[in-house]
C-alpha cells in the first residue's frame, strides 16, 4: 500500500530540486499557469488587477524557491541569527522591489509587452502595505532590505494589522481617517503558516509550587488564544539570500469552550472567539504619544510571545541543548521600547519553563537583547501602569521586580543611599500610580543601547539617559541611521540609476555606494551636469501629472520644487513652513512689476498625516490647505507661488515625490528629530536640503559640504537659553515684524474666518512658542533669500544637487548594518549557494 521508500524521497528531492526558468516562454508561462489555476479564469481576458495578481504569483514562486533554500542553509550552518523585533514594518509595495533584487525587471517587462501589459501600469496595481507610522516603520523596512543584501542570517519579526494605518482623506481642507483594510483583494506577498503557532496567555494568575525544594511559579487562568505565522519573504539585491519578515496574527484558541457549549450558549462561545481576532485587528497611529490603552499591551505582549517561543523552540532544535551557547546564537533587536516585554518573556520561559535559575536566566537575557531608541522627547517615552501590567500579566510583573530589584542592588553599591541616583534609575517609577518605564527596563535587559543619528546619542548620553550613561558608559553607541539605496534610488529613479549603471559601467554601485565618489570629476563634465538636469526634469514632469490627478493643481514645471514630507507634528516645524509661505505671498502681492521679475516660482508641496487625537496638528493642515485655496486661486499670483497638501502620504507616493524635489526641508527645533531618513532619500535622489542642524543634517551636511546644503536656526546648546528668553520676552518684542505681519492677515481672516486659524496662532503667539517658531523665523527666510539665489543659476543648483547625490553614500542602510553587525551583533554573513552550485552538492 502506502509505505514510504527511501527512494520515494530522493525522488521528492530530485523534482524539488529543478528551478523555475527565466526566459520569456516560461516567464509567460508561468504568468499564465496562475491565470488558469491560481485565480481560475477560463481565458486571457481579464483586468489589470488580475494580470497583477499572476504576475506577482509567478514572481512569488521565484521568491519562495530562494527562501527556501536560505532557510535550509541558514538550519544547516547552525547560524547565529539577529531577530529584529519591531511593531512596525512600513515594507511599501512588493512587487517592484522584487523583480529588481531577482534581477528580473527587464526579462519579465519582455515577457509582458509580449502579452500586451506594460509593467509599470501593473505595478501601479498593487496596494501598498502600511503596517507602520513613519520613519521608525520605514527604517526596519530598509534595515531587512540590507540584512538580505549584505547575507545576514536574519528575521523580522512583527504584527499582521488587519487595518494597517489609516488612509487620510481631506475634505473642506480637514484631515479624515478612512480604515486601509488593505487584503481585501487578498495578499500574494504571504505565506500562511498554519502550522506555526503560538499559545498566547493574558489575565489568570500565578500560583507557587514547591518542586525539588525549590519554589516555582505556575502562569495559570485567564484566558489563551493563538498567535499563528504569516512569512513575507525579503529577497536581497542579487544574492540568493531571501529572508522572512514573521508576522502574527491572532486567532481564537483551537479548543472549543466546552463549558459554554454545555450550558447551551453556542453563540456565546463563539462570540468570545471572535474576540480574538481584535487583538491583531489595528495599528495604532500615534507617532510619538503612548496611547496607554490595555489593547496595544495586548499587541506588544502577543507579537513578544510568540517571537520569543519561535526564536526558542528554533534554538532547541539544535543537537544538544546548551543554554549558555544562546547568546552566541540569537541576538534581538528592539525598535524603541514597543517589544520591550521580549526581555520579560525570555526570563520567563527560562525560569517557569526551562527551569533555569533566575541569575543564569539572566546572564543569558541581558547578552542577547539590544535597544534602539528613537526619541528624546518625553512625552514619547512609554511607560505603563502597575495595575494594568498586573492584570494582564501578572507574573511578567513579578519578574519585573525581580530585574527591578537585582538592578538596584548594584546601584546601590556603586552609589551607596543616593536616592536620587535610585529613583532615576528605577525601573518603577513610584510617584502616582506606579509605573514600569519601559526604557529604564529596556537599557537594564540589554547588552547595547543605541541612538540613531550622533546628536541624538550624544543628547542620550547627557540628558535622558545621563545616569544610565554614567553608569555603564560602554553600553552605549550610535548607529547613524540609513536607507536602501534599492528601494530608494534604483526602483525610485530608474534613470538616475541607469545613468550610474553607464558612467561607472556595472550597477556594482547598488551594493557599494562609495563607488559615488568616482563620479566627482564627472560634475565638471557639462554633458554630465545636462544628463543629471534631464532627469531631473523627467521625475518631475511624472511628479506634476501625479499631482494633477490626485491634488487637481497644475504645477508650473519650471519652478522650484519645494517639499516637506512627513508626520505633521509640532517640533517638525509645518507651520514655521506655511507661515513662510503666507510672508512670501505678502510680499509678491507688495512687489513692483521690476521686482516681479526677479521671483523664482515655487510649488511649495506638503504631505503627511496627523494623529486623529492630535488636534494642533490637525489645524495646521486645516491652515495649509487654507493658505493654499486662496493662493492658488488669486490670478495676480498665477504660476510665481503654488501651494498644495498632497493627501495620505506613504511609502509608494514617496517613491514619485522624492525623486523629483529639488529642495526638500528638515526644519525640526535643534534636538527634536532624532535622527530623520527622509533627508537622506532626498539627498540621494539629488536634492537640495533646507536644515537645521538636527538629526542626521548634522552628518549631512559634514558629508556634502556647508556649500551644499542651506543651514539655519537655533543650534542644540542654544536651545533652552532661547526658550528662556522666549519666555522672558513680550511677545510683540519677541516675535519678528515679518511674523507679526503673517499673524495679522491671519487674524483679519485672508485666509477665511476660521477661528481655528486663529487658534493655530495663538499656540506660539503667548509665550507658547516651545518650538522656537519665532526665535528661528529672521534666519529661516534669509535662507530662503539664499535658495532664492542659488535657482537662479541653474547650473550651480545642479552641481551642487549632484554634490549631495554623490555625496551621499554614507547614508545607505548598508553601511549602518554593516556597524550593527560588526559592532552590536557580533554577526557573520552567510552567503546561500546559489542554485546551480547547490544542483551539484545534492
Ligand atoms: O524614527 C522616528 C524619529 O522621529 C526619526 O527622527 C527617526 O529618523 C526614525 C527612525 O529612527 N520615530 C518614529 O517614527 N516613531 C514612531 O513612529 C512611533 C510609533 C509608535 C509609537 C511611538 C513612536 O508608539
Amino acid at each position: 500500500g502506502l509505505q514510504a521508500s527511501p527512494r520515494d524521497t530522493s525522488k521528492i528531492w530530485e523534482l524539488m530540486d529543478s528551478y523555475q526558468g527565466s526566459d520569456k516562454l516560461a516567464l509567460q508561462q508561468s504568468i499564465v499557469h496562475h491565470v488558469e489555476y491560481t485565480l481560475a479564469r477560463t481565458r486571457f481576458d481579464f483586468s489589470k488587477f488580475h494580470s497583477y495578481q499572476a504576475l506577482s504569483h509567478s514572481v512569488r514562486d521565484r521568491l519562495i524557491e530562494a527562501f527556501n533554500d536560505t532557510n535550509l542553509h541558514f538550519h544547516q550552518m547552525d547560524a547565529k541569527r539577529i531577530y529584529y523585533l519591531s511593531l512596525e514594518f512600513l515594507i511599501g509595495r512588493c512587487l517592484q522591489n522584487a523583480l529588481v533584487n531577482l534581477d528580473l525587471e527587464e526579462d519579465y517587462r519582455e515577457a509582458l509587452l509580449d502579452l500586451g501589459y506594460k509593467l509599470e501600469e501593473l505595478y501601479d496595481e498593487e496596494v501598498d502595505p502600511a503596517l507602520g507610522n513613519g520613519g521608525l516603520g520605514r527604517l526596519a523596512a530598509c534595515f531587512l532590505d540590507s540584512l538580505a543584501t549584505l547575507n545576514y542570517p536574519s528575521f523580522g519579526y512583527g504584527i499582521r494589522y488587519t487595518y494597517g494605518i489609516f488612509k487620510q482623506l481631506i475634505k473642506d481642507g480637514y484631515q479624515v481617517e478612512s480604515p486601509d483594510f488593505w487584503l481585501n483583494h487578498g495578499n500574494p506577498w504571504e505565506i500562511e503558516r498554519l502550522d506555526v503557532q503560538y499559545q498566547i496567555r493574558f489575565y489568570g494568575f500565578v500560583k507557587k509550587v514547591w518542586d525539588h525544594g525549590v519554589e516555582r511559579s505556575v502562569w495559570e487562568g485567564g484566558e489563551t488564544i493563538m498567535a499563528r505565522a504569516y512569512d513575507t519573504p525579503i529577497p536581497g539585491y542579487n544574492t540568493q539570500n531571501t529572508i522572512a519578515l514573521r508576522l502574527w496574527k491572532s486567532h481564537p484558541a483551537s479548543e472549543f469552550d466546552f463549558s459554554s457549549f454545555n450550558t447551551g450558549d453556542y453563540f456565546k462561545a463563539l462570540e468570545q472567539r471572535q474576540k480574538a481576532e481584535y487583538i491583531t485587528s489595528v495599528l495604532y497611529p500615534n507617532d510619538s504619544t503612548e496611547a496607554g490603552k490595555e489593547l496595544r499591551l495586548k499587541q506588544q505582549y502577543l507579537l513578544v510571545s510568540a517571537s520569543m517561543q519561535d526564536i526558542v523552540r528554533r534554538f532547541k532544535r539544535r543537537k544538544v541543548l546548551d543554554w549558555n551557547a544562546f547568546p552566541s546564537k540569537v541576538a534581538v533587536q528592539l525598535n524603541d521600547t514597543h517589544p520591550a516585554l521580549a526581555i520579560v518573556e525570555l526570563l520567563r520561559i527560562l525560569i517557569d519553563i526551562e527551569q533555569l535559575d533566575n541569575m543564569s536566566a539572566w546572564q543569558i537575557v541581558t547578552k542577547s537583547f539590544n535597544y534602539t531608541n528613537h526619541t528624546v522627547l518625553p512625552e514619547a517615552l512609554e511607560k505603563w501602569g502597575v495595575p494594568l501590567i498586573e492584570k494582564l500579566l501578572p507574573r511578567h510583573l513579578e519578574i519585573i521586580y525581580l530585574i527591578n530589584f537585582l538592578f538596584l542592588e548594584k546601584v546601590q553599591q556603586k552609589y551607596p543611599n543616593n536616592w536620587g541616583k535610585l529613583n532615576s534609575l528605577s525601573i518603577v517609577e513610584e510617584e502616582g500610580t506606579k509605573k514600569v518605564r519601559m526604557a529604564n527596563l529596556s537599557i537594564v535587559g540589554s547588552k547595547f543601547v543605541n541612538g540613531v543619528a550622533k546628536i541624538h546619542t550624544e543628547l542620550l548620553k547627557t540628558t535622558i539617559f545621563k545616569e544610565f550613561f554614567e553608569m555603564h558608559p560602554n553600553k552605549f553607541q550610535n548607529k547613524t541611521n540609513g536607507v536602501t539605496p534599492r528601494r530608494w534610488v534604483r526602483c525610485a529613479n530608474p534613470a538616475l540609476a541607469a545613468l550610474y549603471d553607464r558612467v561607472l559601467g556595472s550597477d556594482k554601485w547598488v551594493l557599494d555606494m562609495e563607488q559615488l565618489k568616482q563620479l566627482e570629476s564627472n560634475v565638471s563634465d557639462p554633458q554630465f551636469v545636462r544628463d543629471f538636469q534631464m532627469i531631473k526634469m523627467e521625475n518631475k514632469e511624472r511628479f506634476v501629472h501625479w499631482i494633477r490627478k490626485t491634488c487637481q493643481v497644475d504645477l508650473n514645471i519650471d519652478s522650484l520644487f519645494d517639499i516637506q514630507v512627513k508626520r505633521i507634528h509640532e517640533y517638525k516645524r509645518q507651520l514655521m513652513n506655511i507661515l513662510y509661505v503666507i510672508y512670501r505671498y505678502l510680499m509678491i502681492k507688495e512687489s513692483t512689476p521690476e521686482e516681479r521679475k526677479r521671483i523664482v516660482p515655487r510649488s511649495v508641496c506638503f504631505g503627511g498625516k496627523a494623529a486623529p487625537g492630535y488636534i494642533n496638528a490637525k489645524r495646521v493642515i486645516k491652515l495649509i490647505n487654507s493658505v493654499a485655496d486662496v493662493i492658488n486661486n488669486d490670478h495676480q499670483i498665477g504660476d510665481l507661488l503654488k501651494v498644495v497638501f498632497m493627501p495620505n502620504y506613504n511609502v509608494s507616493n514617496a517613491q514619485i515625490i522624492i525623486p523629483a524635489a529639488e529642495l526638500s526641508q528638515h526644519i525640526s527645533t535643534a534636538g527634536t528629530e532624532a535622527s530623520g531618513t527622509s533627508n537622506m532619500k532626498f539627498i540621494m535622489n539629488g536634492c537640495l536640503i533646507l536644515g537645521t542642524l538636527d538629526g542626521a543634517n548634522v552628518e549631512i551636511d559634514e558629508a556634502v559640504g556647508r556649500e551644499n546644503i542651506f543651514i539655519f536656526g537655533t543650534q542644540v546648546e542654544d536651545v533652552d537659553n532661547m526658550k528662556e528668553k522666549m519666555r522672558n520676552t513680550d511677545p510683540h518684542e519677541y516675535f519678528p515684524q515679518e511674523l507679526l505681519k503673517v499673524f495679522t492677515e491671519i487674524d483679519n481672516g485672508r485666509f477665511g474666518h476660521n477661528e481655528e486659524l486663529k487658534w493655530i496662532v495663538d499656540s506660539i503667539r503667548y509665550k507658547n512658542d516651545n518650538y522656537l517658531v519665532g526665535q528661528d523665523f529672521k534666519d529661516y527666510i534669509k535662507a530662503q533669500q539664499q535658495v532664492d539665489d542659488l535657482y537662479r543659476q541653474p547650473n550651480e543648483w545642479a552641481k551642487k544637487s549632484i554634490y549631495n547625490a554623490i555625496r551621499s553614500y554614507k547614508f545607505s542602510s548598508d553601511r549602518t548594518i554593516q556597524e550593527y553587525a560588526d559592532e552590536i551583533w557580533q554577526l557573520k554573513p552567510i552567503k546561500v549557494p546559489e542554485p546551480a552550485a547547490q544542483k551539484h552538492e545534492r
